[in-house]
């Protein structure tokens, strides 16, 4: 099988530039002048708006100053008359959207704001669900998985899970599952890909369903994602990219195979896509910076450097302290300290997630 990939070398960026992606992000975090009206496309601003903020938020930066009141007064010009939310003022509503917006409210404990009306948004989503369980993401009748877990997602953030049917959801969910590679693709008999099979695995999560898999087949195939560089892609045969790092570990830390993966050889391809002089992170070395890659980047640092990882730090050449193994060490300390938890279903900090009475189901090996 023909393996694309890319070379990590030593001319890459080897430590976290913690503070320079801070600095990056806050040029994106003021919703007047030039951030986020301007360097943000419009179609996709409020997904924008989540990725910066929760980027914020991981690094424990001051996350609040991220234009707080602009950024909710931004929220209620995108609601529209039947409760579905949009990317910016004036397009239309979309569940991709609504879903970015409830996480951005959820995040800042705006939920009883005033900014949305939870029953009309809660009506909104039933109104998305077709007769096989399957969600459209609006009314022009698109359906994929992707929107399954944005249905499920939203009611759960929501605390409304019980007015959607999700016993039929979770069904239309299983029958996107490819029983040849346990991965699951966007709708019933389409290729796997790590994207959806992380809304896959959300939707199975939140409803408490996850053991209709087979874990062991599917953490095989995720764990195949992984290229010589350390990078992972998103299925066979294609470049790895960071937005993976998200998509991939997530997945095998739902399904307790987190450890399947070579955290060490990962870290170096993430470290790499950083950029020196601007902050913020690529989907590979060498390539433009963005607010996706950046929070991805940082989410799967996360998730690598807390408690889903099975091989603790310490762990890493007790016996040997070559120049190396002291610098990944140290990067590994640095990570732990500085990012926080993320919760691996909802890409948000574990800290909010905390605050909410959401039930989440996890595998163990
Ligand atoms: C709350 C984190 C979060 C997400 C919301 C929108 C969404 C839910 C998830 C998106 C999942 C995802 C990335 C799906 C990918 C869909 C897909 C088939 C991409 C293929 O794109 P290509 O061909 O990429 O450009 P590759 O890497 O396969 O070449």
């Amino acid at each position: 099988m023909l393996t694309r990939d890319v070379e990590i070398t030593a001319k890459h960026v080897q430590h976290l530039l913690l503070s320079k992606h801070v600095q990056y992000l806050q040029k994106y975090a003021v919703v007047s002048n030039e951030s986020y009206e301007q360097l943000m496309v419009e179609y996709l601003r409020m997904s924008g708006i989540y990725w910066t903020t929760t980027a914020l938020q991981l690094m424990d930066s001051d996350f609040d100053s991220a234009g707080r009141q602009d950024i909710l007064s931004m929220i209620k010009t995108c609601v529209h008359p039947n409760g579905g939310i949009s990317a910016a003022k004036g397009h239309d509503p979309h569940l991709l959207y609504t879903m970015s917006a409830i996480q951005i409210l959820v995040s800042y404990d705006a939920l009883n704001d005033n900014i949305i009306d939870i029953d009309k948004t809660v009506s909104y989503i039933v109104s998305l669900q077709k007769t096989d369980g399957s969600f459209m993401g609006d009314s022009w009748g698109e359906v994929d998985v992707r929107f399954s877990f944005c249905a499920i997602a939203s009611a759960a953030l929501l605390n409304r899970l019980n007015a959607i049917d999700l016993d039929k959801a979770i069904d239309f969910v299983m029958q996107c599952n490819n029983t040849i590679d346990g991965g699951f693709g966007s709708r019933p008999g389409s290729e796997s890909h790590a994207g959806l099979i992380y809304c896959s695995l959300g939707c199975l999560s939140i409803a408490g369903e996850l053991h209709r898999i087979d874990a062991d087949l599917l953490g095989w195939w995720l764990a195949e994602r992984q290229l010589p560089s350390g990078g992972l892609n998103g299925r066979p045969e294609k470049l790895p990219d960071l937005c993976y790092s998200w998509w991939v570990l997530s997945s095998m830390a739902i399904i307790g195979r987190l450890h399947w993966i070579d955290k060490h050889k990962l870290l170096r391809f993430i470290l790499a896509t950083q950029d020196d002089e601007t902050g913020g992170f690529s989907d590979r070395p060498g390539n433009m910076v963005d607010p996706f890659h950046t929070v991805f980047g940082l989410a799967g640092l996360s998730l690598l450097s807390h408690k889903y990882s099975c091989e603790p730090i310490e762990a890493l050449s007790e016996n040997s302290d070559t120049n190396s193994d002291s610098d990944l060490r140290a990067q590994w300390k640095v990570i732990s300290d500085k990012i926080k938890p993320i919760n691996p279903v909802f890409c948000m900090t574990q800290s909010v997630i905390d605050k909410t009475n959401i039930k989440l189901q996890y595998l163990s090996l």
